[in-house]
């Protein structure tokens, strides 16, 4: 057939395995019968160095990614499953929280004006930490320590913090753990303090004979503060959801919100001069630290009963 042993761009095929080889022989007769001599050579070494050269380029692609624009911290971190977790950075530990429907406030008829009406209210899949955040958290994240009872040890939830403190806080934990922390909700906090919507007066139990069981508040506190989940959790885990310290909500405060709040995922009035806290303190009575109990303060306020947790959402 007249080949050539080299072709201009190297050795080529040897004729001999070029004419005995069947898919060879295939490719080489699916050329363009027009395509002769040199040319045929050259059309062979070229497709062999294309899929040599796609080959390498799936290597490298597959090793070192280059694909598609540059991923961000956030889409980087791992996906988020319906299991507890640990973030790595302040070593905050959230338990799952799957959303349902409840009956949101004065459930037991002796709330607050500011807890009716009664009303129904859904919430999506989400996490709640597990404790209040502790002094040490704080410090690691923020490089300072406000809190009025420090010096007891560092897993004492940190106060004198702020609703506006904490904003920066969860900014710069974002910035560094690639995840969306926020604050819960008041409906998603609710609802997570009745153990998953539950008719419970005090997070964890309705009966007051044993509120001490779970909470730190003016009948046992001595005054102050406690080390975090020293208390029994309430049903889904979560500690400290009564007293200890009061926890800040994203919700600006309406007091007249539950006669019009969406009945899904509500997040409170779209302005106002104060923000919601829950749960109580180590200071109040057994009435200001049930569940349904509504506390407000200025987002700027700091105060040694104000701390608290936070929530991220499940997608
Ligand atoms: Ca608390």
């Amino acid at each position: 057939m007249g080949w050539k042993k080299f072709g201009p761009l190297g050795p080529t095929l040897d004729p001999k395995i070029v004419e005995t080889s069947p898919w060879v022989r295939w490719k080489y007769n699916s050329i363009d019968n027009d395509i002769r001599g040199e040319d045929k050579i050259m059309y062979l070494n070229d497709y062999r160095r294309l899929l040599l050269g796609l080959l390498l380029l799936s290597i490298v692609c597959s090793v070192a990614g280059c694909a598609g624009p540059k991923k961000t911290a956030t889409e980087l971190s791992p996906p988020l499953t319906a299991r507890p977790f640990t973030d790595p950075v302040t070593n905050m530990e959230f338990a799952f929280v799957q959303g349902g429907c409840f009956q949101m406030g004065n459930t037991f008829g002796d709330g607050e004006p500011d807890e009716k009406p009664v009303h129904e209210v859904c919430v999506g899949d989400f996490y709640l930490g597990k404790y209040e955040v502790t002094q040490e958290q704080w410090q690691t994240v923020m490089g300072s320590n406000p809190s009025q009872f420090k010096g007891y040890g560092s897993n004492y939830p940190v106060e004198m913090v702020s609703w506006d403190d904490v904003q920066e806080f969860i900014s710069r934990l974002n910035q560094k753990s690639g995840k969306r922390f926020r604050l819960p909700t008041e409906a998603e906090w609710e609802y997570a303090a009745r153990s998953g919507g539950k008719r419970e007066k005090w997070p964890g139990t309705s009966r007051e004979g044993k509120l001490g069981q779970y909470a730190w508040y003016d009948e046992n506190s001595a005054g102050r503060t406690h080390r975090v989940g020293e208390k029994r959790p309430n049903g889904l885990g979560l500690y400290d959801m009564t007293g200890n310290v009061w926890e800040w909500c994203s919700d600006w405060y309406g007091e007249n919100y539950y006669q019009s709040s969406p009945r899904n995922n509500p997040e409170g009035p779209g302005s106002g001069s104060y923000k919601v806290l829950r749960g109580g303190s180590w200071s109040p009575y057994p009435r200001d630290v049930r569940a349904a109990f509504r506390l407000r303060n200025a987002p700027t306020y700091r105060g040694d009963s104000s701390g608290f947790r936070l929530g991220v959402s499940a997608r």
